[in-house]
């Protein structure tokens, strides 16, 4: 078991039952012209959490984790995009033609994950069509299959597909981890919120840490 610092108490962990699951850091949530900026939002916001990922990235391949990533995004007719989700806000940005193509559509340049963090031969892409990476996908079944228990999860957007993802994993029997700088907002003051209401009433959705401590744990 490795034991880490972490918020509201120690954590501990056996790395041969964990996985690493990388949420969305797609180039259509973190690059200009994507979906992210097509709502209005300053992608520039998201990249801080990078770095923090990469090297957390690094360590759990390292450490031999099993590492997962997700993609959000739709099939080239929208079949599986609910009405309610393409024309939210009385806009639609999901399938328009945007400089790194369809907006949210798999396949395209925008849906894939970004270069820098970029899923290795082995690493399973679950691709889901909501905010949440268990809703409408195999993953529960492939954690399942690996004698996964607990759960590192970092990507973005903190209150929306990293929190989502943590509360059906929290609700399937999953022990949650978030190391806070390993995930980001376009709003500051949600990524905030979010952790504190992750961590509240005794880690009530799981606990919050940061990648250096979670990167010392697995050395
Ligand atoms: C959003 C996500 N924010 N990956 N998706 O629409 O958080």
């Amino acid at each position: 078991m490795k034991t880490l610092d972490a918020q509201p108490f120690a954590y501990s962990f056996d790395p041969a039952t964990t996985a690493l699951i990388v949420i969305d850091m797609q180039r259509d949530f973190v690059e200009p012209h994507g979906f992210g900026e097509a709502l209005g939002n300053d992608v520039s916001l998201l990249r801080r959490a990078i770095d923090p990922c990469r090297r957390l990235l690094d360590a759990a391949r390292r450490a031999g984790l099993f590492v997962v990533h997700t993609r959000e995004g739709h099939r080239p007719d929208l079949s599986n995009c609910p009405a309610a989700k393409l024309t939210r806000g009385g806009k639609t940005f999901i399938g328009q033609q945007g400089s790194m193509g369809r907006i949210l559509i798999q396949g395209e340049p925008g849906h894939d994950i970004i270069p820098e963090l970029y899923p290795q031969a082995g690493e399973p892409i679950i691709d889901k069509p909501g905010k949440g990476a268990f809703f409408a996908t195999d993953l529960h079944l492939i954690l399942q299959a690996r004698g996964i228990r607990s759960l590192i999860i970092c990507g973005v957007t903190t209150e929306v597909c990293v929190q989502t993802t943590a509360r059906e994993a929290n609700d399937r029997g999953y022990e949650v981890l978030i190391p806070e700088d390993c995930c980001a907002s376009y709003f500051p003051e949600f990524h905030r919120a979010a952790l504190e209401m992750i961590k509240a009433q005794g880690a009530i959705v799981g606990w919050v840490s940061d990648a250096d401590a979670v990167i010392d744990a697995l050395r």
